[in-house]
């Protein structure tokens, strides 16, 4: 029998053999650990070529009984939920299982009496707060599927995404705090509602007590809540059923909602939340069995936004399906100052603590080391994700944080790939610092070269691949399978092509490069080029526009625009243009896709075919002007002097 937990690095090769050689028979006994309402016909079906993945056929389930029933009669009276809001003097909310099951039981019952149907798409513009879990749950509990927005988005973002999902109801609140600031929520979607004709409700929590008014079927929350019960019985839904819809940037166009599925995923998200961050239940634990580690009960904290798949997968869906007690914090690290998170993690003991590397570089960088004013003595498992963790935020983040005690898991994953794909297993697998080091059970990575010709032995560096299903692999990007097929299934044959570099060690561990496409991850935002310099190119007076990322400290990768105007004499005053330019950027994409720099210049550096050269531009925005690769396909090189000469 698979055990649900790995315990030691022995049984994480035993259990990574048997997912390698029978995948189905392993995958099986994993989710027999699940409470199905019907098993399935078969495990495993699936094709890269068309591309079709089907797991748990037949099967039957509902996700939020997984994630909240069956945890009632064991574990009722514990603590599912902690909500530490923006303010520290506002206090922390705790929701046990028995609470979150019925305010999730509620809200469903105020969609059903809002017309919301299995399979209706329902939009999430919505601060972190308790009722945006709530809200997801309450989706999943009917068969609704959710599409959340994450809240820092501009209205023609959020309205691009209702439309693309012709989406029904929309969840929003008056406004969302964050540090000292409020976002105007219920303004922005007014604004972006204006364009989207299949809303038919929008249903708004009252959070910051802004002066809003309802407009036509608009309609209060609480409101809402005064007319139903909390008996909702869970819809029984088909392994493959869609649970949600998750849109990310692509290099071109606009942005791909990823669809994700019931069964594959909850299976896949629970098993790799447990074993990676080794998440400690109590003795009595559902996947029982096999746990004996510690008790009390563990408390692990995401810092990740709801909006993005890690709020999805390692806040909500995981944590919950493993009965775990999650954390979610509405603010912002440096509120009321940057000890903040450490206050959190004092204040409620946190196990395990999940960040991204540029919060991290962010604290680093302070003149107080605020981690050591508190007591983080309880910490047992730090995690990183969404870009490339540099030696020196890994150090600190050892050092300061974990006291050199805390094995770090560096998570490499994808919005497409659902769950956490190569990673250590805390104090199990061996961290190495700055890689993401093996592949999960399941995960079954390559090292290509630029023809697709696999890179066998170690060490080696190449295009990373993924060449068989895992379970919560997205299933399409919604309404254009053709462009999820040519995404991610045309680049190389057979193979998953997740946009990765990565190189392998002697030993066989991995660490990701970074992007080999035109996405650059900004504070581990993916943000594509395209769509920002369209929105660039909407000014009157700019011509074309070519959009690179350069080093950060804080950020990672921060954004460098070069822009060529109409006319080149047409303005004087070009501060004021950069700042017209990255207003359009803040009312098309939202504030996190605005340019650190912008280089006015007569040409960009384009081949003959017309295809501008991104390549010189970013070794010319990271000032590494040494070498600048071949040239002489260049249509007008002249220009290249001159952006150089001129470089900020
Ligand atoms: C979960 C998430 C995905 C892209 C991915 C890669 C980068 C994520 C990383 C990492 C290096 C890690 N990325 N984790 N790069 N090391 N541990 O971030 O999803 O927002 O879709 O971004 O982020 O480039 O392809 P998403």
């Amino acid at each position: 029998m698979q055990r649900f937990q790995i315990n030691s690095y022995k049984e994480y090769e035993k259990a990574y053999q048997a997912s390698i050689d029978n995948p189905e028979a392993f995958w099986e006994e994993i989710a027999e650990s699940f409470v199905w309402k019907k098993k399935w016909s078969k495990v495993l079906e699936w094709d890269f070529t068309k591309p079709e993945v089907t797991w748990f056929k037949d099967g039957k389930l509902n996700i939020t009984e997984n994630c909240l029933d069956r945890h009632l009669k064991d574990r009722g009276n514990e603590t599912a939920l902690i909500f530490e809001p923006n303010d520290p003097n506002e206090g922390a909310q705790y929701f046990t299982y028995k609470a979150l099951h019925s305010k999730v039981c509620k809200f469903a019952n105020v969609l059903k009496a809002n017309n919301v149907k299995k399979g209706d798409r329902v939009c999430i513009y919505m601060p972190m707060v308790p009722e945006l879990t709530v809200a997801v749950l309450a989706c999943a509990r009917i068969g609704a599927v959710h599409s959340v927005v994450f809240a820092g988005f501009s209205a023609s973002a959020l309205s691009a995404r209702i439309n693309d999902a012709a989406c029904k109801v929309l969840l929003t609140a008056d406004g969302g705090f964050r540090g000292t600031k409020i976002t105007p929520l219920k303004d922005i979607a007014d604004q972006a509602l204006e364009t989207c004709p299949t809303i038919q409700t929008t249903i708004v929590l009252k959070r910051v007590n802004n002066d809003v008014t309802l407009l036509k079927n608009q309609v209060w929350w609480h409101d809402q809540l005064k007319t139903v019960d909390d008996n909702c019985p869970a819809e029984i839904m088909d392994a493959e059923d869609m649970l949600f819809i998750l849109y990310t940037s692509g290099s071109t166009g606009k942005p791909k909602g990823m669809v994700h599925t019931c069964g594959g995923y909850m299976v896949y998200t629970a098993y790799t939340f447990r074993n990676v961050f080794q998440y400690s239940c109590s003795k009595t634990n559902d996947f029982g069995r096999d746990y004996t580690r510690s008790s009390p009960k563990d408390v692990y904290w995401c810092t990740a936004d709801i909006g993005w798949i890690t709020g999805h997968s390692y806040i909500v869906y995981g944590p919950l399906a493993n009965g775990a007690t999650t954390l979610m914090f509405e603010g912002v690290p440096s509120y009321p100052d940057y000890g903040r998170f450490w206050d959190i993690c004092e204040k409620h003991k946190v196990n395990q603590f999940y960040t991204a590397p540029t919060a991290i570089r962010a604290l680093a960088k302070q003149d107080t080391n605020y981690a050591d004013n508190y007591n983080l003595k309880h910490l047992k498992t730090l995690g990183t994700v969404g870009e490339p963790i540099n030696l020196e935020a890994w150090n600190w983040y050892n050092d300061y944080v974990g006291k050199g005690k805390c094995p770090i898991v560096d998570t490499w994953w994808q919005t497409e790939t659902g769950g956490i794909m190569i990673s250590s297993l805390a104090g199990v697998t061996k961290d190495k610092p700055t890689f993401a080091t093996l592949p999960l059970p399941g995960v079954q990575p390559v090292l290509l070269d630029t023809d697709g010709t696999i890179i066998e032995g170690n060490p080696a560096e190449g295009i990373l691949a993924i060449q068989f299903p895992w379970p919560s692999i997205a299933r399409t990007i919604y309404g254009d399978h053709q462009r999820y097929k040519n995404v991610y299934f045309s680049a190389y044959k057979n193979k998953y092509f997740p946009g990765d570099g990565a190189l392998r060690d002697a030993s066989g561990n991995y660490r990701i490069t970074g992007r080999v496409d035109d996405v650059i991850i900004v504070s581990g935002h993916n943000l594509g080029t395209a769509p920002i310099e369209d929105a660039i190119n909407e000014h009157p007076i700019v011509a074309e526009s070519a959009i690179v990322g350069f080093p950060h400290d804080i950020k990672g990768n921060a954004l460098y625009g070069f822009v060529t105007l109409k006319d080149i004499g047409s303005t004087s005053d070009q501060e004021a243009l950069r700042l017209e330019i990255n207003q359009l950027i803040t009312e098309q994409i939202g504030p996190i896709a605005k340019l650190d720099k912008i280089q006015f210049t007569s040409g960009l550096p384009k081949t003959r075919s017309g295809k501008i050269m991104r390549r010189i531009l970013r070794k010319i925005a990271a000032s590494e002007t040494d070498n600048l690769g071949d040239t002489s396909t260049l249509l007008n090189p002249e220009c290249v002097q001159e952006i150089m000469d001129n470089v900020l």
